[in-house]
């Protein structure tokens, strides 16, 4: 009993994201957003042919096609219910693709990125992670959206993945998203580990 309560502690310090969303046996209610870019204009399907973590689990992928617009294209799944994120810090998600970009000759020299949105309160407004540049494809690209200072985080109508080309080229290929996590703020694990701490001298006392 001892030694199982001491384990489920380890494995939650180890753990420190909740995975939201492994794709592992479907697209999880993911859809693409008509109402940004054109960029994508289908929803996912669910692939199991590659994996973030090599589980061999699977992935959402989905066609993409960039114009000169900058308007780019976005997937993301629309909460039902309003969801309340506040016990979060950060967002994590991984994305490939399997196109490398070629640069516009003559353009900014910009190639293609991505970057992990969320959508909160009754107005929906935006708050977008950093632009990571994928300029290598096949490989995975870890994408992170920092919560604090988000509006509203008890109040989360949608989570996503934004892909864009910042206007100067064109390209198409296919993008591959995994493992959308969301990140404890650390003073709920301190207080979820406080607590499992107190179980364990519980129930040590009772064996002695
Ligand atoms: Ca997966």
């Amino acid at each position: 009993m001892l030694k199982k309560l001491l384990l489920v502690v380890a494995s939650l310090l180890i753990a420190t994201s909740v995975s939201a969303f492994s794709f592992d046996s479907g697209t999880e209610g993911w859809t693409h957003d008509s109402g940004w870019g054109t960029g994508i204009t289908a929803d996912p399907v669910w692939s199991g042919s590659m994996d973030h973590t090599g589980n061999g689990g699977g992935v959402i992928t989905s066609a993409v096609a960039l114009q000169a617009d900058g308007s780019g294209g976005a997937l993301n799944l629309m909460y039902a219910t309003p969801q309340d994120l506040s016990a979060y810090s950060l967002v994590k998600g991984y994305v490939q693709v399997d196109t490398n970009p070629i640069h516009n000759v003559g353009g900014s020299g910009y190639g293609i990125g991505a970057r992990l949105h969320i959508k909160t309160g009754s107005g929906w407004t935006t708050y977008m992670g950093d632009w990571i540049n994928l300029e290598t494809a096949n490989t995975w690209h870890e994408l992170t959206l920092n919560l604090a200072g988000v509006a509203n985080l008890s109040d989360v109508r949608a989570i996503g993945v934004h892909i864009g080309d910042g206007g100067a080229s064109t390209w198409s290929g296919n993008l591959f998203v995994d493992d959308v996590n969301l990140v404890p703020e650390p003073g709920s694990l301190i207080m979820l580990s406080v607590g499992l701490l107190g179980l364990i001298g519980f129930a040590a006392r009772k064996r002695k």
